[in-house]
């Protein structure tokens, strides 16, 4: 049985075994969660991704997918990086946005990580509104099944986590 449970706060505060990143598809970082996570974690993380840009993702990271790094001066033994997609109007990408839940619960089984710590992916820079982003992230959780035993949304402001407890409700 997976567990999940909210905080409110910043995810680089969290200990936990592995902290999603919601990242962009060169991997070499940004603003929002991404910005902080490498701020705090150092440039280990960094590092890392850049090898991995060297090495077997050297077209980035595909919307959808997700990869682990060292999580550097984290508080946890993994970053897992996803990149979520850019809310459209036009065009349903529901489908990407579970998946980014689903491959980082994937990549954490993998891993042997049993407690995961996620931030509300694409509900910023890439606009996608927190209700529906919320339902997609409880109801993905819900039916991946996992090792996992702690799912941790930590969402950055009160509105965020309001919305995310009645969507668990
Ligand atoms: N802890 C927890 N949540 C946070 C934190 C934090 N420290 N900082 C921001 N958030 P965003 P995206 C919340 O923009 O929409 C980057 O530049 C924020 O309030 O970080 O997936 C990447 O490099 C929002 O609810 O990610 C990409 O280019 C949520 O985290 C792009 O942004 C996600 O906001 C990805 O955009």
């Amino acid at each position: 049985m997976t567990t999940i449970t909210l905080v409110q706060g910043d995810i680089t505060r969290e200990s936990a075994d592995a902290i999603v990143n919601a990242a962009n598809s060169s991997l070499l970082g940004g603003g929002g969660v991404d910005g902080a996570i490498h701020r705090r974690g150092g440039p280990e993380i960094l590092a890392e991704c850049r090898k991995l840009r060297a090495g077997h993702l050297g077209k980035g990271l595909a919307t959808g997918r997700a990869v682990a790094t060292t999580a550097g001066a984290l508080d946890a033994r993994w970053v897992i990086h996803t990149v979520g997609p850019v809310h459209s109007e036009t065009e349903d990408r529901s489908e990407l946005l579970a998946s980014c839940y689903r491959e980082s619960l994937r990549l954490a089984d993998e891993l042997g990580a049993r407690t995961v710590a996620f931030p509300a992916i694409s509900t910023g820079v890439y606009r996608w509104p927190m209700d529906d982003a919320a339902r997609i992230a409880v109801e993905t959780v819900r039916n991946t099944p996992t090792a996992v035993e702690e799912v941790r949304f930590v969402l950055f402001d009160t509105r965020a986590h309001a919305v995310f407890a009645s969507r668990l409700g």
